[in-house]
Order: C-alpha cells, then structure tokens, then sequence
C-alpha cells in the first residue's frame, strides 16, 4: 500500500466538502435518474461491505468465499474479471447508508486489465471512491464490456481516465465536492468510444476536461449532464482553474461513422465546449436542447462563462435547435469547422456568434419589419432564419426560410412590438453567419 491522501475527508457525497448541503442524499437522487436496473446476470450479485483495496485471494480471485470477511471493491473487480458471463456490483446499506456515505480508499494496487461485462450500482447507497496521490496509471477500471453500466457513484481525484465503450455511466459525480486538484496523469476524465452513452446526472466540477470523444463507428451520447453545476444544491461548483474544454476528441484517421450528440446538458463553466483539434477526420456532432452559461434556477455563477468553442477543421457541428446560450463571453466562436447554428436561444452574451475564421458567411441585411412581415436580402443561396431580441441576438426564433441571393426574401411573423428583429444566413455548406443588423419593430 502506498501512502495515503490525508485530504481526504468524508463525508462528502454533496453534503459537505463544498460547504453546500443538498437536501437529498446523493444516492437517493440518482435512483430517481431514467436510468434501466442491472441487467440480468448468470452471476450471483457481488455486495461490497470493505472500504479498503484490499484483494484476498490475489488478482486470480473468482470465488467470493474466498476473499475473507470482507469484500472489497477491488476484489468484486477482479472476481467480476475471473467469472464468466456478466457481474452485478452493489453496497452494503449497512456499510454505505445513503445519508452518511462511506469512503472506499484506494491505493496504488491495479484493477483487473479487462473486468468485462459489469454493472456497478450505488443506487440508493452512499458510495465515495477516493484515491490517494501518485497512483499508477494502472490504478482505474474501464467499462468495456458491452452493456456494462455504472450509476450513483461518486469518485473522487481519480488517477486516469475511465474508458466507456458500449456502455454508460449515470448518476455519478466526480471531483465534486471541493475537491480542487485530481491527480490524472491524463487531463481527461472519461473516454468514451462507440456506443458510450455519458447520462443522464453525472456532475463534473474539476478541472479536467470531463470527457473525451474517442469517435467509432456507432454514436456516442452525452445527455443530460451537469458541467460546473450540481443539481442537488442548484449552485455553480467548479472550480477557479476550470478552464479545460469540456469535450474533445482523440482520432484518427479511421473510417468514422458515428456521431457524438450532446443534449439536454446544463453547462456552466469558464471552459470552452470543443477546443483541441486532434482529428483530421470529418466527425460529426450534433448539440440540441442544452442550457450554456447563465442557467437559470442556479446560484453563484460568475460573469465570465465559456460558450461553445469550435477549432476543428473538418469537424461538422449542429447547434440546434433548442438550446438556450445566455451570459457567456462568446455564445459560439468558430475559428475552424463547419458550423450550423439552428432555432436555439442565444441572448445576452457579451458577444453572441464570432468568426474568426476565413471567409465566412454573410450575415443577412433585414430591409422591412412590418406587422406582418420581414423582409431582406442575402448574399447566396442558403436558410435565412429570423429572431426577435431586445438587443442585437437571438432570444426567439420567429422563422425560417430559402433565399437564392438573387431575390428579396421575406417571412410572415409578427415580431413582437418593444424587439428587435435579427437574422442568420446560413450557406449550402451548413455554416451559419454572425447574427444580421438588427431591426426595430415598429410601434
Ligand atoms: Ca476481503
Ligand atoms: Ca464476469
């Protein structure tokens, strides 16, 4: 065993550590999560009652009994690993009560390579796992196993990130709670390739980047997730050094079919959604339905929120439609990529759609706002769409339609009288323009 962490405290399972006090217990709130039960298994189900690593037995452990009076999560991993067919991990409410949650420590000692189908579960438990400094890369286990599933958990300054491949993770938290710095050898959380589903509930608060797309050829999603916001004590919790994106990718040069869709996400951090380019590949991503920046119902935010941020030749991004960008620096920055931005929300930023790349669209120009109707010139053929805003965005979406460039176009809608009117272009190759002049509705 390697020396301990003596910052570890507990409890600190969104009731301390933060110095915020949820109403809920953690493990109570992710039972709520539209999340499925475990999967059958031919296995008989493994209940962790230990908190430390200890593994009785050693790393060729398949027998429960044989791993003395206590068993550890470790050792669950590496029977789980040994016995054929898929395992069900759970907690011992005796040992982890949702209302006082228990600490399992780990030290230095490695998880099996390979643990295979698994379905760990803290529902209705108080499950932390912390680690200590200066872990070995060895020091994680992964969910890939096809169907493997993770849920209720939280896990605190892990050393590496967790890989999820046909998988999900839901429901856990990770480096909440205060807990400021993790001691990743990697500056990523969780890696997930085809078939990972990241959701719904987990929390992220470090500064890490939180996930890592490794594209495949099926779809990986990421839905209804919380970035620097926890949704039990309905307060901002990241931390001043959170400044990572918060999704990029690794790849390649594969031949990559699946995309990665993000939706229904609260995201509140100075981090920038898509930064690193590290693909050569056209991927594909598609956002719907996500609230970025000021969220409402959440306390503590501070004014200089990231918005999306896209440096990523090649890559094809979808804002839209339905989500909601207010109070961030720059609502969407294009500096490479093809980006379309699409019946979303996007108001009171400091600057709301930036290009910085070359050559980009033309902003439509509105000519006429009457009772009835708008009307305006594009520069190409492309989608107008029009939006009313109090000020030079896009707070409602009001329309949509063709333009050639050659013709006035013109959109039925009754802009709300106190707004303005503004509009996007967006060009054949689905990139979308700055927002237009904007154009008083008149009294
Ligand atoms: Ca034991
Ligand atoms: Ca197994």
């Amino acid at each position: 065993m390697g020396p301990r962490d003596v910052e570890l405290q507990a409890p600190s399972d969104a009731a301390s550590g933060d110095g915020f006090v949820a109403d809920l217990p953690w493990g109570s709130y992710a039972a709520t999560l539209d999340v499925p039960a475990c999967p059958a298994s031919p296995n008989p189900t493994l209940i962790v009652n230990g908190l430390s690593s200890e593994l009785d037995g050693g790393e060729t452990l398949a027998d429960p009994t044989l791993a003395g009076t206590t068993l550890s999560l470790r050792e669950s991993l590496f029977i789980a690993a040994n016995r054929v067919g898929s395992d069900t991990i759970m907690f011992d409410v005796g040992v982890f009560p949702m209302a006082a949650p228990a600490t399992i420590t780990l030290g230095e000692d490695p998880f099996p390579n390979n643990v295979g189908p698994i379905c760990l579960d803290g529902r209705e438990r108080g499950v932390i796992v912390a680690w200590g400094t200066d872990m070995f890369s060895s020091n994680m286990w992964n969910l890939n196993g096809s169907g493997s599933l993770m849920v209720g958990l939280t896990l605190l300054k892990p050393p590496l990130e967790m890989r999820v491949v046909n998988s999900q993770v839901a429901g856990c938290r990770y480096n909440t709670d205060g807990y400021i710095s993790a001691p990743l050898n990697r500056p990523w959380a969780f890696e997930v390739g085809a078939g990972g589903v990241m959701g719904p509930g987990n929390v992220f608060a470090d500064d890490v980047t939180p996930i890592r797309w490794s594209p495949g050829a099926t779809d990986v999603t990421v839905r209804g997730n919380y970035f620097g916001v926890d949704p039990l004590t309905r307060r901002w919790i990241a931390t001043e050094g959170y400044t990572w994106e918060l999704i990029d990718s690794i790849m390649l040069d594969a031949n990559i079919g699946g995309r990665l869709f993000v939706t229904g996400n609260r995201i509140a951090s100075r981090g920038r959604l898509f930064d690193t380019l590290q693909s050569s590949s056209p991927l594909g991503v598609v956002m719907t339905d996500n609230r970025i920046g000021r969220i409402e119902g959440f306390a503590g935010l501070p004014a200089d929120l990231g918005g999306i941020y896209v440096d990523l030749p090649n890559w094809t991004i979808a804002v839209g439609p339905g989500n909601t960008i207010t109070g961030t620096a720059a609502a969407v920055t294009i500096v490479n990529g093809n980006v379309q931005i699409t019946q979303n929300s996007i108001t009171g930023n400091t600057a709301a759609i930036v290009h910085l790349d070359a050559t980009p669209p033309e902003p439509p120009v509105i000519t006429n706002v009457s009772a009835t109707a708008v009307t305006g010139s594009c520069a190409g053929e492309g989608l107008v769409e029009l939006f009313a805003d109090t000020l030079a965005e896009g707070a409602v979406w009001l329309g949509s339609t063709a333009c050639t460039g050659l013709l006035a176009w013109s959109i039925a809608a009754a802009a709300p009288v106190g707004y303005n009117v503004t509009a996007t272009f967006t060009d054949a190759s689905a990139r979308t323009s700055v927002f237009a002049e904007p154009f008083p509705v008149p009294n």
